[in-house]
């Protein structure tokens, strides 16, 4: 191997270099140059087979061959590097000018729109958007919330059970969004303000009930927090949602095993001529239960009962949002029916304020 072979071979491998179109083509000239079998890496293999001074003149040499080659291969990438990187710049080229057309933005879901009204007014109240896992344990989803072991109102809940762990305790889908109030009062100190919105699930399905839903609570706690203030901001918060200035609200007293007192709330509305109208005429209508929370529940979060109280309330998302926006079908909000939803869905640039409006 003379050096004008050498000298021969690296001309032709960095003009092919050179010539390389694509990122893929410069890898197939590097393989075949510099890989495993490469030509390049065969001339170094037959060094083995040359006496020392051959050897180490053939090397030196070779190795020039091999760095220019490999210079060669790098100067190309960088190259098809910086092309592909302008394509890929022009391909993707948003123009940030152009007006929105809301139409094509699809449209938001009414459940969504419904936990964004919600938000919007308890945030003004100054309440803070708590979260949580849907997957749960025992504590948090019912010990916590005063449920005895073995109580007939477990059962009722109709509960998603997980498989059996080796310990013999089962985690479960989270029947309500109660458990996340029981861990804000566990890591928080009061004063608490927080409601939290999400999914929740229960093994019940037909004409009213959906194994998902959704839920809205609330939770307030300081050191003198009473009844009153629970009626002061579910009358704020009912009035505000369904957009009217004056609204019968009735507290009719219930049971919950995490509240005591407990009541739920009824709202006046007329179905004459069979259109449901908020806010007048003779009939009720219940859409949210709340209550004092439950010194025991207070205790089992490690908040002193002697030095605090409050009040926490709960309700249906899809419920409410049937009642405002007249749907008259909760299997319809899960069927994701394009038609359904172009229908009731909302224009996603309408977002929903106190001040803005809540709902257009
Ligand atoms: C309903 C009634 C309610 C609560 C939820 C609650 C949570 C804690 C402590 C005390 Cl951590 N109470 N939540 C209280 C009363 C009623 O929901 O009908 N929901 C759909």
């Amino acid at each position: 191997m003379s050096i004008a072979d050498l000298d021969r071979i690296r001309a032709q491998a960095v003009e092919a270099i050179a010539a390389s179109a694509d990122l893929e083509a410069l890898e197939q000239q590097r393989v075949s140059l510099l890989g495993k079998k490469g030509s390049v890496t065969a001339l170094m293999k037959e060094l083995g087979g040359m006496g020392p001074d051959e050897r180490r003149a053939a090397g030196q040499a070779l190795n020039v061959l091999k760095d220019a080659v490999a210079a060669a291969l790098d100067a190309r990438k960088a190259v098809l590097d910086a092309v592909a990187l302008d394509e890929r710049l022009a391909r993707e080229r948003v123009d940030v000018t152009l007006t929105v057309r809301p139409e094509q933005l699809g449209r938001i879901h009414p459940i969504s729109q419904t936990i964004d009204e919600v938000v919007a007014i308890f945030g003004q109240m100054g309440f803070a958007v708590a979260e949580g896992p849907d997957i749960e344990d025992d504590f948090h989803n019912f010990t916590a919330l005063n449920f005895p072991p073995g109580h007939p109102a477990r059962l009722m809940h109709d509960t998603f059970f997980l498989p059996e762990k080796p310990d013999g305790s089962r985690l479960l889908l989270r029947t309500h969004t109660s458990p996340v109030q029981v861990r804000t009062m566990l890591k928080q100190k009061p004063p608490i303000r927080v409601i939290i919105p999400g999914r929740t699930y229960r093994c019940d399905s037909d004409m009213t009930h959906t194994p998902m839903f959704h839920q809205v609570e609330g939770l307030v706690i300081d050191h003198s927090t009473n009844m009153a203030h629970l009626k002061g901001c579910l009358i704020e918060f009912v009035k505000t949602y369904f957009e009217v200035d004056e609204v019968p609200v009735r507290f009719r007293p219930s049971f919950f095993p995490f509240t005591e007192p407990s009541a739920e709330v009824d709202i006046g509305c007329s179905r004459a001529g069979g259109e449901l109208k908020i806010g007048a005429g003779a009939d009720w209508l219940e859409i949210l239960g709340c209550g004092m929370v439950h010194p025991n529940v207070l205790r089992n979060c490690g908040i002193d009962p002697s030095e605090y109280q409050g009040f926490a309330f709960g309700m249906g998302i899809e419920r409410i949002a049937m009642l405002k926006y007249g749907i008259p079908d909760l299997r319809t909000f899960f069927e994701s029916d394009l038609r359904w939803l172009r229908h009731y869905g909302f224009v996603p640039l309408d977002v929903p304020t106190l001040t803005g409006g809540l709902a257009r």
